[in-house]
């Protein structure tokens, strides 16, 4: 994939700079701010952007709008922050925790043809004072600042690799994310709008659902928060 990045200092997100792009661009166009006004998370929900964190959105063009297409986002960042050191495991299905913090969360938002992959990860920014107790940043977990520079050269280079993947095989991506997980086997409440469930994972589908075992009942779930206690 041959990217063209374009740099800003500050925006409102860059899933909303990137959309408007759209039609007029190609594949492969990347937005980068140094900070947003009004980051945003699934559900409309607030994305913390100080500045010293990388904020991104990729646009693509797959041949199918595919759910497991955030998946790539998440591995993506898994794999930058092994680079660094950084053990991380990927909750479904869209974050990137260490030990029990997210460090990093994707986007995807389809716009036409094209989807919008965003992609926030706490870099040397400042974590704010609300999410101390469950957000870390590369820089706290390394106990110094990291070149952001090549975060983001790493980044690109492997969300390249596992899109191509994807395009080619989007099961082997789920077979990844598998292995990444700390989630199966464990007991986790899905956070369903005013419906929740309690259950054990037993897997995720090949089609990227999680599967749950309810009271004994095998229960499939296609989208939703997931929190689970994690004793490390
Ligand atoms: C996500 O949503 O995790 C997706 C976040 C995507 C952010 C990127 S940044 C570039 C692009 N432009 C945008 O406007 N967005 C994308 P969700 O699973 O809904 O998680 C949101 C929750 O994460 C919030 O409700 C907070 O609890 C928590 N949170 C907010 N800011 C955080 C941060 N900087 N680090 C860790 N957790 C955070």
């Amino acid at each position: 994939m041959e990217w063209n990045v374009i740099r800003l200092d500050e925006v409102d997100s860059t899933n909303e700079y990137a959309k408007k792009l759209i039609p007029d661009v190609s594949e492969g166009t990347v937005v980068v701010a140094k900070r947003q006004t009004s980051g945003r998370g699934r559900k409309g929900r607030a994305w913390a952007s100080p500045e010293g964190g990388l904020w991104m959105s990729v646009i693509l063009k797959p041949p199918m709008i595919d759910p497991r297409l955030v998946f790539v986002g998440a591995l993506a960042v898994s794999d930058t922050l092994r680079d660094f050191g950084i053990g991380a495991w990927i909750k479904w299905p869209n974050d990137v925790w260490v030990g029990n913090r997210k460090i990093s969360g994707v986007l995807t938002e389809v716009k036409g043809d094209f989807v919008i992959m965003g992609v926030g990860l706490n870099v040397n920014n400042e974590i704010p004072d609300g999410l101390k107790e469950t957000a870390t940043s590369m820089m706290e977990a390394l106990g110094e600042p990291v070149d952001i520079g090549e975060v983001l050269e790493r980044l690109l280079e492997y969300l390249g690799r596992w899109y191509k993947t994807f395009l080619e095989n989007p099961p082997l991506v789920v077979e990844e994310v598998r292995g990444r997980t700390m989630l199966i086997g464990k007991e986790v409440r899905v956070l369903l709008d005013g419906n929740d469930l309690v259950g054990r994972v037993i897997t995720i589908s090949d089609d990227g659902s999680l599967i749950l075992d309810v009271d004994g009942q095998t229960v499939k779930v296609v989208y939703g928060d997931v929190s689970v206690r994690i004793n490390r």
